[in-house]
């Protein structure tokens, strides 16, 4: 093997003697120093064609088809570990390892797991490079696959390593799909190991994957670092990091609003994102998708940047009309669609692209497949890869290191009962209590079972790197860093709620436009609201509905806040504070979980 240093574009000591230590121990045939360039690209998406991994689009320019192994599909969240120095840091909803253990057994996994491949050594920086302080990462990975995604989520190559100084902080990454081939063995076009293990040294600012090649289990940047990671570092230097779009919208009156929204995996975040707007007069431009980090700018207002630079989106469900922008991102190429179905023309296929299926297509586990197979062609939980920047309708602020100031913040789930279609919080500590005992129904962005309801707090959950309490009182004390009227408004939202046909209530995508242009109305002081036990929800008639075909009571049910369904829900809430326990439990949310009691039981 070539000895890494030699060819090592940076000089920084603890990048050089941690990439020695790493290729001694996992014993790769050579070591590449990824610099992000196309033809870096060309290089690496030619090699996957050839390995069998990728499949080049004939429909789509610069654009790769690729089938996972069925076993490697989702995050593994039961496989996933906060492993801070004391247990009780990582909380109760937190797996965890002591760090000693965790890396003692994870070192022998790692001995050896990269023979007969090539290292990569990706120098990246999660949000605009000219940011105050950037935050730097470097990962290491055995996977062209995930070295090609890494460039088009994030910021990487020459450029970082340029700012990669001596003594600049940078978070290691390591990241091994732990199959190493031995004299002998051939390749597979996804290769993976069954035993896998995602964790995080929140102390030491480090990251150790293992197993899986795919999303958040490999592209180490995005949940691992910038949710993850990212969360203990913000609590460390009072900011957020979280699971929010970002959205900018101007009125009609070209007043410019910026939102930001959490929902969980697969509940909208990206199709809110790419907002299209039914409501006449309005436009929405994208600035993120999926993470935001949130800073206090000198106007004492909370900025939001979204620290990615691409969109790892669901497939399945987008489609022109539903999210006509996402289709034009994917449109101008230069995209990797993974796990979704494979024209016989050379495009690619997922339930909801169009409304009829192809006669003929290839399935996402490589099987002929046609309209009668009697499975989706494409896996619920497949995704496309995509630049932020081709995105039409990217706002020019997506790449500001300042972010943009926050009017309002969205917290949703998926609920086919129980939570109104919108509702409008009544102070900063009540909106955090809001968030904070938010649930929906798990979906196939992470493995296990589907449609189950469950405590997802701020859309937080499996993202969190510290205490779930501690994290509430964080919240709450951002809320006494400036004044009430800078702060972001509080609004809780549910485009999931379900008629007793089971239909959706309320038709989503561009129709959430209304939802928004109430909210921000409510803002500026002109839209009307009714005080329910919950909050805020709008009066009839203060929705603007022109030319939506649904009727008032329709709007109604969605609206409702039925007191029967919240004896269940309070019950749920009580068993999530009591996991969190008496000392770690912010009392605030103890007094707003006995004040909404109390305007329950007064309805
Ligand atoms: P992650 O990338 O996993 O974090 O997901 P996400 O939050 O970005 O969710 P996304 O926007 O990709 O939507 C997930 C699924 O929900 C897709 O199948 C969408 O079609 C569907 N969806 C999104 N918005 C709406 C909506 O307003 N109403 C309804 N009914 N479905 C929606
Ligand atoms: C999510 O699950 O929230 C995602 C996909 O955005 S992954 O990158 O796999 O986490
Ligand atoms: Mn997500």
């Amino acid at each position: 093997m070539n000895t890494p240093t030699a060819t090592a574009p940076t000089a920084h000591p603890a990048v050089v003697s941690w990439v020695d230590e790493i290729a001694d121990l996992t014993a790769p045939d050579s070591v590449v120093w990824c610099d992000g360039s196309a033809d870096e690209w060309d290089r690496l998406t030619t090699q996957l064609v050839e390995k069998g991994t990728f499949v080049r689009l004939e429909r789509k320019p610069n654009s790769f088809w690729c089938a996972s192994d069925p076993e490697d599909v989702a995050r593994v969240e039961d496989r996933t570990f906060i492993c801070s120095q004391f247990r009780a840091d990582a909380g109760p909803t937190n797996n965890w390892m002591d760090p000693v253990d965790m890396k003692t057994m994870m070192t022998e996994h790692y001995r050896g797991a990269m023979a007969g491949r090539t290292m990569y050594v990706i120098a990246f920086c999660m949000g605009p490079l000219d940011a105050a302080e950037p935050k730097f990462g470097v990962q290491i990975t055995d996977s062209e696959y995930v070295a090609v995604s890494m460039q088009i989520m994030t910021r990487s190559g020459t450029a970082v390593w340029d700012r990669l100084t001596t003594g600049t902080a940078f978070v290691k990454c390591l990241h091994s799909v732990g199959a190493p081939l031995h004299e002998g063995r051939t390749d597979t076009p996804w290769p993976c190991d069954h035993t896998k293990y995602i964790s995080h040294f929140p102390e030491e600012r480090t990251i150790w994957s293992y197993g899986s090649g795919y999303g958040g289990n490999a592209l180490l940047g995005k949940k691992c670092y910038a949710l993850r990671i990212a969360s203990k570092m913000a609590k460390d230097e009072g900011w957020l990091a979280e699971h929010m779009l970002i959205l900018k919208l101007t009125s009609p009156e070209q007043k410019v609003h910026y939102i930001a929204a959490a929902f969980p995996s697969s509940c909208g975040k990206t199709n809110l994102a790419m907002l299209d707007p039914t409501l006449d007069g309005w436009t929405a431009e994208t600035i993120g998708d999926d993470i935001a980090w949130l800073r206090f700018g000198e106007d004492g207002r909370l900025h939001a940047v979204n620290p990615e630079a691409g969109f790892f989106g669901v497939a399945p469900g987008t489609g022109l009309l539903t999210n006509p922008h996402a289709m034009d991102t994917i449109e101008r190429g230069n995209s990797i669609f993974t796990n979704v179905a494979l024209t016989d023309d050379g495009d690619i296929w997922w339930e909801g692209l169009t409304g009829t299926p192809p006669a003929h297509l290839t399935d996402w586990k490589r099987r002929d497949w046609t309209p009668t197979s009697g499975e989706p062609a494409a896996h619920p939980n497949s995704r496309y890869c995509t630049p932020i920047a081709q995105c039409p309708t990217v706002a020019p602020e997506w790449d500001d290191p300042a972010g943009v100031p926050l009017s309002a913040i969205f917290f949703g789930g998926r609920r086919a009962t129980t939570i109104p279609l919108v509702t409008e919080s009544l102070s900063w500590r009540h909106g955090v209590f809001l968030a904070a005992t938010l649930s929906s129904e798990t979906t196939a962005a992470a493995t296990g079972k589907v449609g189950v309801v469950r405590r997802d707090p701020m859309a937080m959950l499996p993202f969190l790197g510290y205490h779930v309490g501690d994290y509430f009182q964080h919240w709450l004390d951002i809320g006494e860093k400036t004044s009430p009227e800078l702060l972001p408004k509080i609004f809780y939202v549910n485009w999931f709620r379900r008629g007793d046909d089971d239909e959706f209530l309320w038709p989503g995508f561009g129709e959430n436009s209304r939802i928004l242009e109430w909210a921000l109305r409510r803002i500026e002081g002109t839209a009307e609201a009714a005080a329910t036990p919950l909050g805020h929800v709008p009066t009839p008639g203060a929705l603007d509905l022109t030319g939506l075909k649904v009727d008032p009571t329709t709007i109604g049910a969605a609206l409702r806040v039925d007191p029967t369904e919240w004896v269940t829900e309070l019950r749920l809430i009580d068993e999530l504070f009591a996991t969190i326990g008496g000392n770690r439990l912010p009392d605030v949310l103890r007094e707003e979980l006995a004040a909404l009691r109390q305007r329950l039981a007064a309805a």
